[in-house]
């Protein structure tokens, strides 16, 4: 297949672009390296050192003879989005290409609105360039399991059957996300669902979990390969943070009581739903959702799990409730629906010891670039003010 991933220099978009590459699909990546200059702008950085994408490539072809096709270009600019999508020609693309922290989109108006015009501009005019252009093409696009927050009933994949007053439907499930990030995958999941029921487009929505971990076996070939792994307040991720705080001695900061529970994968589980998703085409005019994620923690179960095989490598590991910067529920019900892609032949990683101590070992491995005043939260969802420079 003759697959574009779109957002293919970041976090999951790198780690797959390679993995379709070796698996023998002709690859091409297309992203504005924005990410970059956000780190940038934060003063943050990737606790892994990240090479330029255009070595990165050339480092991939050497060790493998595999080409991927660079475009660096904003989806934001049609133009230049639609070049890049013909020139191409895919027959699939992989929409990585987003704003994707919750707290960047909180820090204020000038943030939200960024994240809400860089996310659902860029995906309408993807959605333009496939029906104008490419109408056969398949749009696999990342979505997001915080679309449907924290309701007090199981959360299905996508739809809902509902009978109300005598008469019965399935509709799109009710979402009622936690931040303007996540209104922003709200937002392009219903851009999408009409984009498919007006012109027939093919689509699946991966409503993805956290994403945890850091190697796939592509990205461990070769140090210029590694993947990027955050860590500060804004853009790292629960389980990716625990394991950096712990290997530096910093207490783990779970925020309110800690019983947020939340959909996990491993990201080699991200690469491989893709890979499913890719090869089990939606149909013409499908607007097909599938949950990505393989297990379900709460933030206190992760902290223990973090604590203990930080103990087992004999560092002191200690767990602190700070004050909760985000408005979420801190106990609530959460089961969550994830057999389309277990049905698609995916089988999990588990969130084992082997992969927590790697995680660990990696951070031990780079502790001297981590920055300790990168790590409490500094954006407030209450505040209107932002609260750091
Ligand atoms: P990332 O920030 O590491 O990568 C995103 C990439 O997209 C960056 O390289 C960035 O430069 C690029 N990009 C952003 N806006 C663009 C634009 N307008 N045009 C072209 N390129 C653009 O993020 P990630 O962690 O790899 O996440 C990728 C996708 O997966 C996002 O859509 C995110 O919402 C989703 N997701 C991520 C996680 C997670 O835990 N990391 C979990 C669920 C869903
Ligand atoms: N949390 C802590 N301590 C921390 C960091 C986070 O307790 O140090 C808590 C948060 O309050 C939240 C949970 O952990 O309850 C998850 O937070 P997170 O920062 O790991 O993840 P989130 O903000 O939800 O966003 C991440 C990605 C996003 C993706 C989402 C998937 O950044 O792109 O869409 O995970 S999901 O959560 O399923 O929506």
């Amino acid at each position: 297949m003759r697959i574009l991933v779109l957002g293919g220099d970041g976090y999951c978009g790198w780690a797959t672009a390679l993995h379709l590459s070796q698996r023998g699909h002709d690859v091409g990546i297309l992203d504005s390296l924005i990410r970059r200059d956000w780190d940038r702008q934060l003063k943050i950085a990737s606790l892994t050192p990240i090479c330029g994408i255009e070595r990165r490539i050339a480092r991939w072809h050497e060790l493998t003879g595999h080409s991927i096709d660079l475009y660096v270009a904003d989806m934001c600019n049609h133009e230049a989005l639609e070049t890049a999508m013909v020139r191409f020609a895919p027959d699939a693309v992989v929409h990585f290409g987003e704003q994707r922290s919750a707290p960047y989109s909180m820090i204020g108006r000038k943030e939200a609105v960024f994240t809400q015009v860089n996310n659902v501009v860029g995906t309408l005019n993807l959605l333009y360039v496939i029906h104008e252009k490419l109408p056969d093409c398949h749009l696999v696009k990342l979505g997001t399991m915080g679309e449907y927050g924290t309701p007090n009933i199981d959360i299905e994949e996508g739809y809902l059957t509902i009978t109300h007053k005598g008469r019965t439907d399935t509709l799109l499930y009710p979402k009622q996300p936690g931040s303007y990030y996540h209104l922003s995958k709200v937002h392009d999941s219903h851009n999408i669902h009409f984009a498919c029921r007006i012109w027939g487009l093919r689509a699946t929505d991966l409503n993805q979990g956290v994403v945890y971990g850091v190697h796939t076996p592509e990205t461990t070939m070769d140090r210029t390969l590694v993947n990027r792994l955050d860590y500060d307040g804004i853009f790292g991720t629960v389980l990716n943070r625990f394991c950096i705080q712990a290997a530096i001695g910093h207490p783990l900061t779970v925020y309110g009581r800690g019983g947020q529970c939340r959909g996990f994968l491993d990201i080699r589980d991200t690469v491989r739903c893709v890979e499913l998703a890719l090869l089990n085409p939606a149909k013409a005019g499908e607007f097909r959702v599938l949950n990505q994620f393989t297990e379900q923690f709460t933030v206190n179960d992760l902290a223990q799990k973090v604590r203990q095989a930080g103990t087992e490598m004999g560092l002191d590991v200690e767990i602190e409730n700070v004050p909760n910067p985000r408005v979420e529920k801190e106990e609530h019900y959460y089961h969550a629906a994830n057999t389309k892609l277990l049905e698609l032949g995916l089988k999990p990683h588990c969130l084992s010891q082997s992969l927590l101590d790697s995680l660990l070992n990696v951070a031990i491995d780079y502790k001297d670039r981590v920055d300790e005043n990168m790590i409490p939260p500094r954006v407030s969802w209450r505040s209107c003010a932002p609260v750091f420079q």
